[in-house]
């Protein structure tokens, strides 16, 4: 009888062919010894990435083709709810994010909810790429406008432990691109999860081209940012407003 897995690696595909089926590989070489399965959800990849996992045929990997739909998290939200894990992980499928974290994220979640990795915790000086210092800054204002304690809520490779995923507002989250893990993360924080955060090894994407134009996506988080202050504030005025007394009779 199949046993239901532990652990569950999430990996979002848009023309990824030549990086997801080298990550499975090494994916499995990590995850040696855990009860796993990794769930790969593809948005009609040109390059043909459906068929090569499904060519893989190996039981501890299931992909999904979603058909006329696209948009990084939403394809997230498909593949957590195909899963079958208490334990999720979500990770990008090209190597931005390297695979020899995943045993480290998975021992640190024991006492915690969520374990994240950062690029910030280890502050570098020399050799840092140009987009990350924007993101470094970018996380300084996510910060400031949120309330979220993180150093870095854009990096979007995590644990997570299905129970504290679902008691946060799956709609309200999981749209657009990597801006849904600055939401992830502050409705963890609202829920008082235990929230763990881990210095993240350097990775690089393998091969071909990410799919961000630098200007869009700058907008488009800009506005996620401002929508989520909206939201702290508007609780903050609810929270204030119900601890006054009441001034009528
Ligand atoms: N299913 C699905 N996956 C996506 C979509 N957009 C991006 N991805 C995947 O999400 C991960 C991150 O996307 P990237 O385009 O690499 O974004 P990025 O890492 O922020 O950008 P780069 O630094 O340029 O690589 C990769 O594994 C992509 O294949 C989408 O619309 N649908
Ligand atoms: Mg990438």
């Amino acid at each position: 009888m199949p046993t239901i897995p532990a652990i569950s690696v999430i990996l979002p595909t848009r023309n990824e062919r030549d990086n997801v089926v080298p990550l499975i590989d090494c994916i499995h070489q990590e995850l040696r010894g855990y009860s796993y399965e990794i769930v790969v959800v593809d948005d009609e990849s040109l390059d043909g990435t459906y068929g090569a996992v499904l060519f893989l045929d190996d039981f501890r990997v299931r992909v999904f083709l979603r058909r006329g739909e696209s948009g990084l998290a939403h394809a997230i939200r498909q593949g957590i709810e195909n899963s079958r894990g208490e334990v999720l992980i979500v990770m990008d499928s090209d190597f931005d994010h390297n695979p020899r974290s995943l045993r480290s994220l998975i021992r640190s979640l024991c006492g915690f909810d969520c374990v994240s990795l950062s690029r910030f915790l280890r502050p570098r000086l020399l050799g840092v790429p140009p987009r990350q210092i924007l993101s470094w800054i970018f996380n300084l204002f996510v910060r400031k406008m949120t309330g979220i304690e993180l150093t870095d809520t854009l990096y979007g490779f995590f644990a997570v432990k299905r129970g504290a995923l679902e008691q946060c507002p799956q709609d309200r989250i999981f749209w657009g691109h990597g801006d849904y893990c600055m939401r992830l993360c502050y409705y963890l924080q609202k829920n008082k999860a235990r929230i763990l955060e881990l210095p993240a090894l350097p990775g690089r994407r393998r091969s071909g081209e990410g799919h961000r134009h630098f200007v869009k996506t700058f907008y488009r988080y800009f506005m996620a940012v401002v929508q989520l202050a909206g939201i702290v504030r508007q609780k903050q005025y609810v929270e204030d407003n119900s601890a006054m007394p009441s001034l009528r009779e």
